[in-house]
């Protein structure tokens, strides 16, 4: 009998691991049989390894390695024989065993404590049920076992607990028996017949209720659906469902996808680190990416729901069928799923919508990163802690590799690779090259610089200047690309960048494209390979306008010395929806750019004629695309703003916006209150996509009206809040009233609101984060106030992200105060999560981490509290986050 816990402890001088120092594994699992005896403080796992040594490895007589963490050893066995302690080693979390043969079994069994568990990484407790969460490398928290996703195995898994603290016990696969045992225990067994790497397992046992369906796959097979919640949400669950069977119909459709065990589930937790996990059958979501009705959740959490239960079913093929050889290739995966679902909610509604909003997400956010000093490329590296690169790099820039390899491919191509690589390595952990490769044989392109999207950081600027020639009818397109230096790349290589493009004529007509002789349609994808490249376009009469860059088809930044009158010509006229948006975004952005600038040199405030004329325009008459308008109607946010310089004036954006908002607002009242009325129809809730977008226009155009401060407009919000019968309409009502500058109205709203909703913590992270993203000065004590609140509470991850996330993130002049009791509290908070739940705390730290475009004394006060913060004993996610800033 061994006592020895592994190491647990932040933390032991932090390891990096690199690309380059990959190995295969010593050892192959065979098979794996777990024995769960459930117990909230003193859970009993019981492990059945059938190794065998892997003969593509180097060393013929390595030993055994296996990882584990905060593990409780009671026994070893190898072939059945007990081990002393002279037979094996642990070092910090590692078990090593030397000299043992080539085939054998070895068990193990250990304690593990999961109500203790607030790292939410291995087995754990929420709401008084367990769960699991093991990708990256959380499955050693709940045994001893060789964690990297290279080791596939088929899994059995014995489940056993109190039958009526936890009458359902749930795994991957497909339950094989169950019974009834002694003092009112009772058991399942799961088998998952499809070999999975460790960080696809899961395990689930709780008081939990189903709803449930059935969906006939393709080739006729029937597949029992089945999502899992607490009983009071039982009536939030058949959003999720419904999205479930498009999904599955959509993959089979698009991708020829069919799934192929004979359940998928997925459970709702409430604590949770991320949105949601793909494990293999048994998907185990955040309640907040499951859970949705019309009364308690908003539109966009419907649209949330809709694209996770999408993306964790997409992993089934891209992630599970075939997954990562090791973490480093996470965007295969990510990236690839992510196009998926984007491609998935493009079908679902309007495409130049889902377009502008992601890209929305990857300029504002991604971009950032990109010019951080946790920078790093689509596929890093190196790391310490792998948890810190799910990032929006790897993520949402991956996704946009794949999009740009369906650009340069053209669908049916790019299908065709799809296939190829689902064939080829159904049942193998393979790398980027595999995929990138299956898209080069099918389309006999040379993909070899595109590699280079793949280990370049930074983000490609692209300039862009156009020369016309009136003799010759020629225009000359000139495109020079160069991508700034990031951590440790100094120098960059030119990248293939997908340019999609189409010329405009005076009257708004799509020009016919002629390259050295070849005629290119209306619209072409250029291949921008070299620093610098021309194309020159024959026979056009008068000079063209360029709409470059289509539907975003690269993630770079693409400048051009557009005039205002060209930007407000494209935006009405553009044939390309997302290139309309833009136009206005550039539009906007050189008007809000110049109240900027006003401020600074102590100019008058004067908002530029072309802008409110433009929205003017948009406004008249009856909107075609209600939808399309409202996010015409947005102004690019602080954040965005913030993006365009180098230096940044927190202040004066602030106010160039709020300005600019103002002006607009005032201008355009009465044909903003005439579209609100409009909208506003006083009809029931219905989830038809008409009706999503009559709302979201009507709820733009209420809150620039309530920015006007008049009675009638806060009157209108008062009503609306009164009478709604949705979520979307009531919590867009309530916003207002509470970032109104009179806040009489908003207090006693948000009060009736807690009252309405104390019962439904979802609804209550909204009830925070209305508050926390208020843009009076007094945000900050509310925020410590808030965090004081009986429903706060620092264990839940969605708690932590309505109050300090959304205040850090969203209310950036109150978060940025000069005074630095912004960025004190988050520091507070981080070093309070270090020990408590490290992924988050690392999370939670990044914005601490941007402080490069800051003004000196705001960036001393940040730097202050990442000192302060670096002196603790960190866990090695901040340990690496907050080493990489300091050492910026
Ligand atoms: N694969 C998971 C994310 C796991 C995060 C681990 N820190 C969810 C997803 O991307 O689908
Ligand atoms: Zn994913």
């Amino acid at each position: 009998m061994n006592q020895a816990v592994s190491n647990t402890s932040p933390n032991a001088s932090p390891q990096t691991i690199y690309l380059k120092d990959y190995l295969p594994p010593a050892f192959l699992v065979k098979k794996v049989e777990l024995d769960f005896r459930l117990e909230p403080q003193n859970t009993v796992v019981t492990s059945r390894l059938y190794l065998s040594r892997n003969p593509v490895y180097p060393d013929p007589q390595a030993p055994l390695e296996l990882k584990g963490q905060e593990l409780k050893l009671l026994s070893i066995k190898l072939d059945d024989q007990p081990l002393g302690e002279e037979g094996y080693a642990i070092q910090a979390d590692t078990l090593k065993l030397a000299g043992v043969p080539d085939n054998f079994v070895l068990e193990t069994q250990v304690e593990i404590n999961p109500e203790n568990n607030t790292a939410l990484e291995g087995l754990y407790l929420s709401s008084g049920n367990f769960c699991t969460q093991c990708e990256a490398e959380g499955f050693r928290r709940i045994t001893w076992y060789p964690d990297r996703p290279d080791v596939l195995a088929p899994f059995t898994t014995r489940i056993e607990a109190d039958k009526t603290q936890f009458p359902v016990l749930l795994s991957n696969g497909n339950p094989t028996e169950k019974g009834d045992l002694d003092q009112g225990r009772h058991y399942v067994t799961w088998e998952d017949p499809f070999p999975k790497p460790s960080y696809l397992f899961a395990l689930v046992a709780g008081d939990l209720h189903a709803v449930k369906d059935t969906f006939n796959t393709a080739s006729g097979r029937q597949v029992a659906l089945e999502i899992w919640v607490e009983k009071e949400n039982l009536h939030k669950c058949d959003h999720a469902l419904a999205s479930l069977k498009n999904a599955m119909r959509w993959d089979e459709a698009t991708y020829g996808r069919e799934y192929d065990l004979d359940i998928y589930m997925i459970v709702a937790v409430n604590d949770f680190n991320m949105g949601a996990m793909e494990n293999k059958g048994l998907n185990i979501f955040n309640s907040a990416c499951v859970l949705a009705d019309p009364k308690s959740e908003t539109d966009a959490a419907f649209h949330r729901v809709e694209s996770v239960v999408a993306h964790e079913y997409f992993h089934n093929w891209s992630g599970n069928r075939v997954t990562c050889r090791d973490w480093f290739q996470l965007s295969l995966k990510e990236g690839f799923t992510v196009f998926r679902d984007q491609q998935f909610s493009a079908d679902q509604h309007s495409p130049a919508v889902e377009r502008i909003q992601n890209v929305g997400l990857l300029r504002t956010a991604q971009f950032a990163e990109d010019a951080s000093p946790t920078a790093h490329p689509v596929r890093p590296d190196s790391y310490i802690e792998i948890n810190n690169f799910y990032t929006l790099t790897v993520y949402e820039k991956g996704s946009e590799i794949v999009r740009m390899l369906s650009e340069l491919l053209g669908w049916d191509a790019f299908r065709k690779g799809s296939d190829l690589y689902f064939e080829r390595f159904d049942g193998q952990a393979v790398t980027v090259e595999d995929f990138v490769q299956c898209m080069a044989e099918v389309s006999g392109l040379n993909l070899d610089q595109f590699l280079l999207w793949y280990s370049q950081a930074g983000t490609p600027r692209v300039t862009a200047k156009g020369d016309y020639n009136a003799a010759e009818k020629t225009w000359t397109l000139t495109l020079k690309q160069e991508t700034p230096p990031t951590p440790g790349q100094a120098d960059k290589q030119p990248l293939l960048i997908p340019i999609k493009m189409g010329l405009v004529g005076p009257g708004g007509q799509p020009l016919p494209l002629e390259v050295d002789g070849q005629h290119l349609g209306v619209e072409t994808v250029l291949h921008l390979k070299e620093a610098e490249q021309s194309w020159t376009f024959h026979h056009l009469e008068d000079e063209p306008l360029p709409s470059l860059l289509r539907g975003f088809s690269a993630p770079v930044k693409l400048d051009y010395d557009y005039s205002r009158q060209d930007l407000a010509f494209l935006l009405q006229q553009d044939p390309d929806g997302f290139n309309r948006w833009d136009a206005g975004q550039r539009l906007a952005l050189q008007a809000l750019q110049e109240l900027v600038a006003a401020q600074q040199e102590g100019r008058d405030l004067v908002l530029d004629a072309e802008l409110i004329a433009s929205w003017q325009k948009l406004l008249e008459g009856e909107p075609e695309d209600p939808q399309m308008l409202a996010e015409l109607l947005q102004l690019p946010s602080e954040a965005y703003i913030a993006e365009q310089y180098d230096q940044v004036d927190i202040d004066a954006i602030h106010t160039a916006r709020d300005y600019a908002r103002k002006t607009l607002a005032t201008a355009l009242y009465p044909d903003l209150l005439r579209l609100y009325k409009a909208f506003n129809q006083q009809k029931p809730w219905s989830a038809d996509a008409k009706e999503a977008a009559a709302r979201r226009l009507k709820n733009t155009c209420l809150s620039l009206l309530v920015v006007t401060d008049t009675d009638e407009a806060l009157q209108l919000a008062e009503k609306q809040f009164q009478h709604a019968d949705n979520m979307t309409d009531q919590q867009a009502a309530l916003t207002c009233l509470v970032h109104a500058q009179e806040a009489n109205q908003g207090e006693a709203a948000l009060a009736q609101f807690a009252r309405q909703w104390a019962h439904d913590p979802l609804v209550m992270d909204t009830w925070f984060s209305i508050q926390v993203t208020r843009p009076h000065p007094d945000a900050l004590q509310r925020v410590q106030a808030l965090l004081e609140h009986p429903a706060f509470s620092m264990k839940n991850p969605n708690k932590i992200r309505a109050v300090l996330g959304a205040f850090a993130g969203q209310n950036r002049h109150n978060f940025h105060r000069r005074d630095g009791a912004g960025y004190q509290l988050l520091a507070d908070a981080v070093i309070q999560l270090n020990s408590l739940n490290p992924q988050i705390a690392s999370r939670l730290v990044l914005p601490l981490t941007r402080f490069q475009k800051l003004d000196d004394y705001r960036k001393d006060k940040m730097k202050e509290q990442l000192e302060r913060i670096h002196k603790q004993d960190l866990s090695p996610d901040l340990y690496e986050m907050v080493t990489k800033a300091l050492s910026a």
